[in-house]
């Protein structure tokens, strides 16, 4: 089939293949509309894009923005891919209109962002920069006259580097409910829905264990585990200070990658290995938020190096959510066993298929089996796919097309097995796509490109993935397409 060009782009394209192949046999449609077999979602289903703070704003020093600790991390010598740096990114800061101009054209209903605390908290603790909490009510204000819905995270990953210690001091969870507080009161009034955290597992042990991500630190267990715990403490704090100083018909929820575990065939002793895979292998991060207290099999396992609990710690950690946000990319196959555990993990083959992150498995039942797992095991009101994306080795042609096939391939098997989860009543919400354009991709620099819009780095100019065009037939459609 003929390509559709780039011009035609956002102006009823597939009526303009139809008019090309007029006199032939199959039938066409216009844009917008779901053809015989394709997956429809329900009507109210929310499509949208996410991105984050440190990922595309640049503008790291301006007006009056403090460091963090990925601005640290990113500017040490061998921490980053090609010793890259978020000081410029996608420069969102100066180019959120383009932007939003992006998310409208692609028809997106709902948009997902982070704030970067350091850019309203400059230490991270009072005193407030003004500026910072201007920058991001005017892109609100942008958002909303545009009928686009922000949704917003306040914490994806940009750690304030004021704060003493890090997360492996009590007081910066505190900090973060004082942060969080302040947020709610300010933008509350045009904000509805709010994630806490982003992503634990990605700001404790990768920044404190393994030192791939900032802070790069390499402590013990012990440690590690109370680094883990101050995380999900910021988050009780946070759920509590924004239901205080939000609206009551605001949602407040999380961002989490959980690990996600497929059953190697669907028969019932592999289903409940899945279960329990999940639950135990999440169970310093989502189990003990859904279940208010630590897994007896997690605190025997780590024994003395278990994490110190304060009275009250695990009331606020598990304060009632209405909506979990799973954050999706690739599973772990699991299959039923006679260990005390109940499950075993498959090895994955080596000849198993991957995308252009090497970490990035091609297996579109995670997101079905991700929800299911939630679902089953914790009863969440609402779910919300809060990212699903891929890199892709993309190559901008000299006309200024990108042709990511692969990308499309990626999302249209998941999308195909999360409807599936849709049609079998799980409450899945919306899909937020990671990314709406290339950004600054932590660890790997600009050298792995997520985006629907292919990013000149030099330039700043947006351009359209296929894979854009893909999506915005997809969410005109209401159907994979
Ligand atoms: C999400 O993290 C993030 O929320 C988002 O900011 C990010 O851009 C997006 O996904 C794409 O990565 O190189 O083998 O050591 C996903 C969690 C954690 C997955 C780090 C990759 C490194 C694996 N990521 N992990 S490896």
């Amino acid at each position: 089939m003929k390509r559709i060009s780039r011009r035609q782009f956002g102006k009823g394209a597939a009526a303009v293949v139809g008019a090309a192949y007029a006199g032939m046999s199959f039938p066409r449609f216009a844009f917008g509309e779901p053809q015989p077999g394709h997956i429809e979602f329900p009507k109210g289903f929310l499509w949208g894009c996410a991105t984050a703070s440190y990922q595309v704003e640049g503008g790291a020093k301006d007006d009056g923005r403090g460091p963090s600790t990925w601005d640290v991390f990113s500017h040490t010598q061998g921490k980053t891919h090609n010793g890259d740096t978020g000081d410029v990114a996608d420069d969102s800061y100066h180019l959120y209109k383009e932007d939003v101009q992006l998310l409208k054209n692609l028809g997106v209903e709902v948009y997902r962002m982070s704030i970067s605390w350091s850019r309203v908290f400059p230490t991270g603790k009072a005193p407030v920069n003004p500026k910072g909490l201007d920058y991001y009510s005017k892109v609100v204000d942008e958002l909303l006259k545009n009928n686009i819905t922000p949704y917003i995270t306040l914490f994806h990953w940009d750690t304030p580097a004021g704060l003493e210690g890090g997360w492996t001091n009590r007081d910066t969870s505190k900090a973060f409910g004082d942060y969080a507080a302040f947020m709610g009161k300010h933008l509350g009034d045009r904000v509805k829905h709010w994630m806490t955290t982003n992503e634990f597992v990605c700001f404790t042990d990768l920044g404190y264990q393994i030192g791939q991500f900032a802070p790069g630190l390499k402590l013990p267990a012990a440690q590690v585990n109370q680094v883990r715990h101050h995380g999900i403490l910021a988050h009780g704090f946070g759920v509590q200070a924004l239901r205080a100083n939000l609206p009551s018909d605001a949602k407040v929820g999380l961002a989490e990658n959980a690990s996600v575990y497929v059953p190697v065939m669907e028969t019932e002793e592999h289903i409940a290995a899945a279960r329990k895979a999940i639950r135990l292998m999440n169970a310093p991060f989502l189990t003990v938020l859904m279940e208010g207290k630590y897994p007896a099999e997690y605190l025997a396992k780590e024994g003395a190096n278990a994490p110190k609990v304060e009275d009250g710690d695990l009331e606020k950690i598990s304060s009632p959510l209405d909506f979990v946000g799973l954050n999706v990319y690739t599973p772990s196959y699991v299959r039923a066993s006679d260990k005390p555990e109940g499950f075993e993990l498959e090895q994955v083959p080596a000849s198993y298929p991957k995308m252009f992150s090497p970490w990035i498995q091609l297996s579109p039942e995670c997101i079905y089996w991700a929800v299911r797992n939630v679902c089953d095991l914790w009863k969440p009101k609402e779910i919300y796919i809060t990212e699903n994306g891929t890199s892709s080795d993309d190559v901008l042609t000299t006309d200024g097309h990108v042709e990511d096939t692969d990308r499309v391939m990626y999302l249209r098997n998941h999308l195909t097995m999360l409807h599936r989860a849709v049609k079998e009543d799980y409450p899945v919400k919306g899909y937020f796509l990671w990314s709406l354009l290339d950004n600054f991709e932590w660890a790997d620099g600009y050298s792995k490109r997520f985006g629907l819009h292919y990013v000149d780095f030099k330039t700043l100019k947006r351009y359209p993935k296929l894979s854009a065009q893909w999506y915005k037939q997809t969410i005109a459609a209401n159907a994979v397409v």
